[in-house]
């Protein structure tokens, strides 16, 4: 109470935000923090300025969240990813404390256009795709839904690479978003640890069959802090993104360089500093290197160390860690964890190791992304013991207890055993990071309905019966901030103005849109919208690639990192095959159609890579061919990424959720075109089986195999060639790729493509197919009555709600952390 009071007292009076007090402290700013003249100020001078004036605001709100967390003795939850791919903050910051208009108006009266200095501000990309764009939509959430959170990742110097095409061939280039400063973030010098890698475990007896062990890394190195606000819905809450760089202890061996041995001074500071400078470009794809292990431990031990630091500033001991802290795992990038802080607990803090593995069992949840075999984490154990000796002893204690357990208490034979173990035993012995992630954690969660039972099914099948209560489901959501009102505001106001303010902070009152479905008026000015969001898009893609995209065609859209299994060859094929047909039967009356493209593929993925220039190739022939003229065209837009998708998704008619069923473990773009009023073409996969269920049947296009029958069709075997031989559309669309018409230069460019839908068919392009023909000709009939496509892409807008990651954080507060 009295706390209260004098937080209250130390509260500085709420500032003004009207446009006159933004103006003056713009220009403030501009001289004082950037000493500039506004009449020399440049458009990145401005940016700065508006960042800085926004951010006090931000600051305010910030300090007073954190006070409010010490003084009410509040769970903190600590959300661990090697990712989070925020996008730009200054429209997010600005609309969440409500200063988005005033700050606009007060630019404008010192001539300024806050859209165009908008638009300099780089996208943070620290992340490859659904997994680190999820961990930024949940920064959000859990701000706006009042959870005391902080997020714990890694400050890349360099994020996910630039795409450049080359004559249609993905080339990486190196993005440096850091390269005009970042004014969000702010050092913490003081909050910086060792972090150990290599050397060996000495063994101390203390007694009584007693034995203390100590580590003596080889190396070392800093991790030091640098924060950047997370704000929630109306700053109800801010809270903290800690992004951990590494310095080296020295930072330069002056003898050595004082020798005249200039580069072997800073070999050290190099080797440091290059542990932290770039993203791995993997997404659900293996990125089994040593410098990615040493990624993976160097955050965790950084980021235990500051929670268990923070812990005892507040209690007297560790016994209250997990009453008083929730940490999440965002998949097994941070599993080490599970190790690391059994090592804290004990050999530096002097617990016993039952207690101290309880207490990490209790603190521990973890979050499964996908079920890809080649994508589950797991380290030679030759590696893992030689960087890390210490964890690789704790990993065997605990192996040997859980496997005593299971075969003692639980009687599991052999094989059963060996499923379970920490180690992989076959071949080369490995430590399996999702069994460590798993026995180290009280929860484990899918992130979709399908997803969380396959996981009980497949990879995790004797661990859930060992341990039945630990499996639980959380499906993934969006922040609507972001996904509707920052990046539609169009669509925004029409809501607004149909159903009143409740959607804007629960965006499960969207439902009262259901009642406008119908109404001509509405569906009209819905129409309207959705046609300003296809012409701003039409723009970019006129300006940056000189493709011109007629507005009035469905923009039919799949943008998604480039895999295999999200089937983007499926949709090229398809587009030959219409192609096809629009050639031969040019009397009929075709929809209008633009198929567009985005995505990045790994840089290792040599399949993906192929998908992008074919993508490109067939679009290269499609849209210089006057016969479908008007009616069809093929865009591959370069460099997907969060900007990007906040223009693509508003202008979207048709949002293609097509992998292969089982899959994607649930997808999150397919949830953000759908309430943004797209029709989904989709799989029963992932998320789209729940949002099938949201929506309603009748409001969704989907076909093709289940989960189910891919499984069984893979287990009995399949015989693609037959498949494509009863097909005469495929049969002739895959042999026009294989035959080289969209790669004359290079005939037998995608002859390997072909063949492995031919011989294996792995991911049942074949198998689908017809299937999906027929949905896209369907898709057709619905477009071409107008009223019926509106009342359907209005109602996905209405339904969507429950997608909101705002009701997925309540779960994990709820169910998870107990927050
Ligand atoms: O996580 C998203 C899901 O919506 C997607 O379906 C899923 O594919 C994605 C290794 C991953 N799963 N696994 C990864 C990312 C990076 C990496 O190095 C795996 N990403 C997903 C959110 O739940």
């Amino acid at each position: 109470m009295t706390n209260r009071a004098t937080t209250n007292d130390l509260a500085p009076a709420p500032r003004s935000s009207d446009r006159e007090q933004l103006a003056t402290e713009l220009l403030e700013r501009l001289k004082y923090r950037i000493g500039k003249d506004p009449k020399v100020a440049k458009p990145h001078d401005w940016l700065t300025a508006a960042i800085l004036v926004a951010r006090d605001r931000v600051t305010d709100k910030w300090m007073d969240s954190t006070r409010r967390t010490y003084s009410t003795g509040a769970k903190r939850v600590y959300y661990l990813s090697l990712e989070f791919l925020i996008g730009r903050l200054m429209r997010d910051a600005m609309t969440n404390i409500g200063i988005l208009d005033e700050m606009r108006h007060a630019l404008t009266s010192l001539g300024v256009d806050l859209d165009v200095i908008a638009e300099l501000e780089p996208d943070a990309a620290l992340g490859n795709g659904g997994l680190g764009r999820l961990a930024a939509c949940f920064m959000e959430s859990m701000a706006t839904v009042d959870v005391p959170a902080y997020g714990y990742g890694i400050r890349y110097v360099h994020g996910l690479f630039r795409q450049q095409m080359a004559d249609g061939w993905q080339v990486e280039l190196p993005e440096t978003w850091l390269a005009h400063g970042n004014p969000w973030e702010f050092e913490r010098r003081e909050s910086s640890y060792e972090i150990g890698f290599g050397g060996a475990v000495e063994t101390i007896n203390i007694g009584e069959d007693k034995q203390r062990f100590v580590w003596k890394p080889a190396e070392r190195v800093i991790a030091t802090a640098y924060d950047t606000p997370a704000v929630g819905w109306r700053a109800k809450r801010v809270n903290t993104l800690r992004l951990w760089a590494a310095n080296p202890i020295d930072p330069i061996l002056l003898d050595a360089f004082n020798a005249g041995d200039h580069i072997g001074a800073l070999r050290e500071s190099n080797k440091a500093e290059s542990l932290t400078r770039v993203l791995y470009p993997a997404d659900a794809t293996p990125a089994g290197q040593e410098l990615r292990l040493r990624q993976e431990f160097f955050f965790c031990s950084a980021s235990l160390q500051d929670i268990l630091r923070r812990h005892l500033q507040q209690y007297p001991d560790f016994t209250s860690l997990p009453d008083a802290v929730a940490i999440q795992l965002n998949d097994t990038h941070p599993a080490v964890s599970v190790a690391e802080l059994v090592r804290l607990l004990t050999d530096v803090h002097g617990l016993d190791f039952d207690i101290a593995w309880d207490i990490a069992r209790r603190t521990f949840s973890y979050t499964n992304h996908t079920l890809l075999p080649e994508a589950l984490e797991s380290w030679p154990v030759p590696l893992f013991e030689r960087l890390l000796p210490r964890h690789m002893q704790i990993v065997y204690a605990v192996n040997a207890r859980i496997l005593l357990e299971a075969r003692k208490d639980h009687g599991l034979d052999d094989q059963r055993v060996r499923n379970i173990s920490l180690i992989e035993e076959s071949g080369e012995r490995r430590v399996r990071m999702g069994n460590l992630a798993f026995v180290g954690s009280h929860s484990i969660n899918g992130v979709s309905a399908l997803h969380t039972e396959l996981m009980k099914e497949t990879v995790f099948a004797d661990l859930h019966k060992l341990y039945p209560d630990r499996i639980n489901n959380k499906t993934n959501g969006i922040t609507p901030r972001r996904w509707l009102m920052q990046c539609n505001p169009g669509l925004f106001e029409l809501i607004r103005e149909s159903i009143g303010d409740a959607f804007v902070d629960d965006a499960e009152a969207l439902p009262a849109l259901d009642a406008f479905a119908d109404n001509r008026d509405f569906q009209e000015r819905f129409a309207a919208i959705k046609r300003e969001n296809k012409n701003r898009l039409s723009n970019l893609v006129g300006s940056r690639m000189g493709v011109r995209i007629d507005p009035a065609a469905m923009f039919d859209i799949q943008i998604k990192r480039i895999h295999e299994y999200k089937r983007q060859l499926l949709n090229i094929i398809e587009a030959v095959a219409l192609y096809d047909q629009i050639r031969s039967h040019p009397e009929l009356d075709w929809v209008p159609r633009v198929k567009l493209f985005a995505g990045k593929a790994a840089p290792s993925y040599h399949n993906a890579k192929l998908i992008i220039k074919l993508a490109n190739d067939v679009a290269k022939v499609i849209n210089n061919d006057p016969a479908v003229r008007g009616l069809l065209k093929v865009v591959f837009v370069p460099n997907y990424n969060v900007s990007l998708a906040e223009i693509m998704v508003p202008a979207a008619d048709l949002s293609e959720q097509i992998s292969t069923a089982g899959m994607e473990a649930s997808g999150t773009g397919n949830m953000k075109f759908a309430l943004n009023g797209a029709l989904t073409i989709g799989t029963l996969d992932g998320a789209n089986v729940e949002m099938r269920d949201h929506v309603g049947e009748e409001n969704i296009v989907i076909f093709g195999m289940t989960a189910e029958e891919v499984a069984k069709v893979r287990a009995e075997g399949h015989n693609p060639r037959a498949i494509i031989e009863q097909s005469r559309e495929l049969s002739q669309a895959l042999q026009a790729i294989a035959s080289g018409v969209f790669s004359p230069d290079d005939r037998n460019r995608f002859a390997g493509l072909v063949d492995g839908i031919y011989n294996h068919d792995w991911f049942m392009v074949a198998a689908d197919f017809d299937a999906y023909a027929k949905a896209q000709r369907e898709v057709d009939a619905i477009w071409t009555d107008k009223t019926s496509w509106y009342s359907k892409t209005i109602r996905n807008t209405a339904r969507m709600g429950w997608f909101s990651s705002d009701r997925t954080i309540r779960q994990y507060a709820k169910d998870i952390w107990r927050a």
